[in-house]
């Protein structure tokens, strides 16, 4: 029985732009109002996607969601034709006719948070779509994104699907973007690390003073029950509320694990040694790789502005770890020349690739956010809908629909145009022909 991690990258939608929508994401604020490339961000995480499929990874695609959200616009009273709504909500309401432009459902490090068989009770891979209640632009995703995981993960006899929590801040819930799994083997047992940024009901306990923090506890554990993990597997560590602070809105930020490799910046957590203790005691004998990256070699505003943590942790076919890196890190003197060092140490990282996610990066969005989990066996992949597994055919099957439907630029402005949800429309309704995963957007249903 072989094991892999699946990656299944979110396309970017026809809608991508930039609305400066992310309070405490710093990228997404200095680049709001900008005009952004649609058909660019788009053929970046195709390009991204092919990659990992040639370096011998089992790569996939996770489908956007439908932008403009008219539904979500019906129901908060604008009325008429689509167009109308459209016109009047821009008119009357222009954040909250960009919050439902927001192409945000690219990053599916937030789409869900994912458990594999090997951990859960019922030994089946379990699925929760992440509520994303702290933005209101994100929070318009969890019920999409269920339905597109279950078209692609179609088989109850493999996998488990749940509601996303009760939507309110106290289960405020960021998905994978907080969820990290190191294990010796992806078919064994690991340890899953749920990192939250504060308790939802115990304002004595320690917060960020300036940014929120979307995660909270209670939301993680109710996770980690809802997929029957057990506290022998678990562990939650708390976000240094400093760094939250300095931008980084969510841990994927700051720190990346894969299998017995766990890479982390000195400031990320609280508590971080008794934490890391309990890691090494649930994860057995074998020892992790803690690499921590000190204030010294890389100070947390360069971690913020290039994502170097926010990079993608890869086991490669000969068992040695590859990072795939934005080219963000490539040009920062600190940390490409940290980088060049970490490969040469004794670690499992012995290669760096750079990617160019330029139009994902300016909204806060870099490798790892761009990408789910997904650890499976041959029996669980083998009932994975076929038609969203990565292949030549279906990279040039998919670059042939973005220069069909996209846009080469986009501004703020132009998301007015009643034009853009036809196209978005036409777009997504052959999507999910070439996807296989049937009707699963509010005007297909
Ligand atoms: O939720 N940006 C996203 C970026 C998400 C990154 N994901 C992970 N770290 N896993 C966010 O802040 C900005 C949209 C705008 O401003 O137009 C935005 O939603």
């Amino acid at each position: 029985m072989h094991h892999y991690e699946v990656n299944f990258d979110g396309l970017v939608g026809p809608t991508h732009n930039y609305a400066g929508l992310s309070f405490g994401n710093v990228a997404s604020l200095s680049n709001a109002k900008s005009t952004s490339s649609p058909k660019s961000a788009a053929k970046q995480g195709l390009a991204k996607m092919k990659a990992l499929h040639d370096m011998g990874m089992v790569q996939g695609v996770l489908a956007p969601q439908e932008r403009p959200d008219v539904a979500t616009l019906r129901r908060l009273g604008f009325s008429g034709s689509d167009a109308e709504v459209l016109s009047k909500a821009a008119q009357q309401a222009p954040e909250i006719f960009q919050a439902v432009c927001s192409a945000s459902s690219m990053w599916t490090a937030n789409a869900a948070t994912v458990s594999p068989g090997a951990d859960t009770a019922d030994g089946k891979v379990h699925f929760t779509p992440a509520n994303l209640t702290n933005k209101f632009h994100r929070s318009l995703e969890p019920t999409t994104s269920g339905r597109i995981l279950q078209a692609m993960f179609n088989n109850n006899r493999y996998f488990a699907h749940h509601t996303h929590l009760p939507d309110n801040e106290h289960f405020g819930d960021e998905g994978a973007a907080n969820h990290t799994r190191l294990c010796s083997n992806y078919g064994h047992a690991g340890v899953e690390i749920f990192t939250f940024g504060r308790y939802a009901f115990d304002s004595s306990k320690p917060a960020p003073s300036k940014f929120p923090a979307r995660q909270t506890y209670e939301a993680s554990q109710a996770i980690a029950r809802l997929h029957g993990l057990s506290d022998e597997n678990t562990v939650y560590i708390q976000q240094n509320p400093a760094v939250i602070d300095q931008g980084v809105f969510h841990n994927d930020v700051i720190a990346v694990g894969n299998q017995n490799v766990m890479f982390y910046h000195e400031q990320a957590f609280l508590d971080t040694e008794a934490k890391f203790a309990e890691i090494q005691r649930k994860f057995g004998d074998e020892p992790v790789h803690f690499v921590e990256v000190k204030t010294s070699e890389v100070s947390v505003e360069d971690a913020v502005q290039t994502y170097l943590f926010n990079t993608q942790l890869l086991t490669m076919q000969d068992g040695t770890m590859a990072i795939i890196a934005p080219t963000e890190c490539q040009e920062n003197p600190r940390v490409a020349a940290y980088l060049a060092d970490l490969v040469t140490r004794n670690t499992p990282i012995r290669q760096v690739h750079y990617f160019d996610v330029k139009q994902s990066m300016r909204n806060g969005g870099g490798p790892a956010c761009l990408r789910l989990r997904v650890a499976l066996n041959d029996t669980e992949l083998a009932a994975v809908n076929p038609a969203v597994i990565m292949n030549d055919e279906l990279f040039a099957r998919l670059n042939q629909w973005v220069d069909k439907h996209y846009r080469d630029e986009l501004s703020v402005a132009d998301l007015r145009d009643p034009q853009l949800l036809m196209e978005s429309r036409t777009a997504l309704d052959e999507l999910t022909q070439i996807l296989k995963i049937g009707s699963v957007y509010p005007f297909q249903l």
